[in-house]
C-alpha cells in the first residue's frame, strides 16, 4: 500500500534524506501529510515542516513540534522524523492521536537548523549554532536557542560572536527562527510549542529568562510529571521536570519562552538522552527507544492541550 519505504530509523541521517523522508510520508497519506516549506536557512537550504491536518479549510488551532534548532543534538532530529511517521501511520488506529487530530492541526519541523546539521555531518560534529557570518568577527553563527524575542540579550546569552550561547545581533537576526516567527504568527492559533533537545533527560517549562514563576507554572508542572511518568512507563528512563532557570541554567531569547509570552501556553522542552554517558553522540541503536518513550511523553501533552 505505501510507496517504497527504505528509511532506516534506527540510523542518523543527511538533510538530504530527511526531506525525503518527509517527502514520502507527504505521499504515502496524502489525506492527512503534507510537506510545506516555511522559509530558507542562511546558507539558502529549503526549512520544511510537515504539517498534519484531517480537514480542509478553516485552520484548526495548532500544536507545534520542534526539533533540531542545535545541529549537533542529533537525537533530536532522528526522534523528530520517527514521530512524523508515527502520526501518520498511527491516526485511525490509535485513539488518542486520532482524536488529538480531530480536533487540532499538528506542525513538526524536524531540522530547525539545517545549515549547522549539514555542517555537524561534514566538518564539526559537535557544531551548535546556525552559520550565519558576523562581520568583523572571524567567527561563525548565532545560538538560534537564544535568539528568540524573550528578554533578548538578557541572561544566560553572550554578546560575543565566538561563544556559544552568543544571541545575535537582533532577536530574529537568524532567518531558521525568524521563518517560524513569522509562520506561527501569521497562522495565529497555536496552542503548543515543543523544542526536541538533548543531552540530559530533562522536561521543562518557561522561564529561562528568568527566576520568577510562570503565571501557569503550577499547570504547566503537573502536566510535565504527567508526561515524563508516561515516558519513563516504556523502559524507565528518568526524567527530571521543572522551569528551564532553575533546572538547568538561566537563558534568554529562548523558543519557549518567546512561545509562552505571546500566548502558546503549553510550552516545553524536552532535552532527550541520555544522561552524559554519550552525550550529543547517542549511538544510534538509541534512536528508536528514545523516540517510542517520548511519543508517550508527546501524546500526553497533546490529550491535555486537546481537552483545554
Ligand atoms: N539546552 C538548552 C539550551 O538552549 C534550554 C536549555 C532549554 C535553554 C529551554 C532555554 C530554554 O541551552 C541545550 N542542550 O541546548
Ligand atoms: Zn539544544
Amino acid at each position: 500500500e505505501r510507496s517504497s519505504n527504505n528509511f532506516n530509523y534506527g540510523a542518523y541521517h543527511s538533510l538530504e534524506a530527511i526531506y525525503h523522508e518527509m517527502d514520502n510520508i507527504a505521499s504515502d497519506f496524502p489525506d492527512l501529510a503534507s510537506r510545506v516549506k516555511i522559509g530558507h536557512s542562511f546558507e539558502n537550504r529549503p526549512m520544511y515542516v510537515l504539517k498534519f491536518s484531517t480537514e480542509e479549510g478553516v485552520p484548526r488551532p495548532a500544536i507545534w513540534l520542534n526539533a533540531g534548532i542545535h545541529s549537533r543534538e542529533w537525537i533530536s532530529q532522528a526522534t523528530a522524523i520517527w514521530t512524523a511517521r508515527k502520526i501518520a501511520s498511527d491516526y485511525q488506529r490509535d485513539p488518542a492521536i486520532t482524536s488529538i487530530l480531530e480536533k487540532m492541526d499538528i506542525f513538526l519541523l524536524p531540522v530547525a537548523n539545517p545549515d549547522g546539521y549539514v555542517y555537524t555531518q561534514t566538518q564539526n560534529r559537535l557544531w551548535r549554532k546556525t552559520r550565519s557570518l558576523n562581520p568583523g568577527s572571524p567567527c561563525f553563527g548565532a545560538d538560534p536557542n537564544r535568539n528568540w524575542n524573550a528578554s533578548f540579550a538578557g541572561k544566560g546569552a553572550s554578546d560575543d560572536p565566538c561563544s556559544e550561547v552568543y544571541h545575535g545581533p537582533h532577536a530574529n537576526s537568524e532567518v531558521e527562527v525568524k521563518s517560524v516567527v513569522d509562520f506561527i504568527q501569521k497562522h495565529g492559533n497555536f496552542k503548543c510549542f515543543i523544542d526536541l533537545h538533548s543531552y540530559s533527560q530533562l522536561m521543562m517549562y518557561p522561564y529561562g529568562y528568568t527566576a520568577k514563576k510562570a503565571p501557569d507554572a503550577e499547570e504547566l508542572d503537573k502536566l510535565a510529571r504527567r508526561a515524563a511518568k508516561a515516558l519513563a512507563s516504556v523502559s524507565g528512563t528518568e526524567y527530571q521536570v521543572g522551569p528551564t532557570c532553575t533546572t538547568v541554567y538561566p537563558a534568554s531569547g529562548s523558543s519557549i519562552d518567546w512561545a509562552y509570552d505571546n500566548g502558546i501556553k503549553f510550552a516545553f522542552t524536552f532535552e532527550l538522552r541520555d544522561t552524559g554517558t554519550y552525550g550529543f553522540l547517542l549511538p544510534a541503536n538509541q534512536i528508536i527507544p528514545t523516540a517510542e518513550e517520548t511519543w508517550l511523553g508527546l501524546k500526553t501533552i497533546m490529550e491535555h492541550v486537546r481537552d483545554n
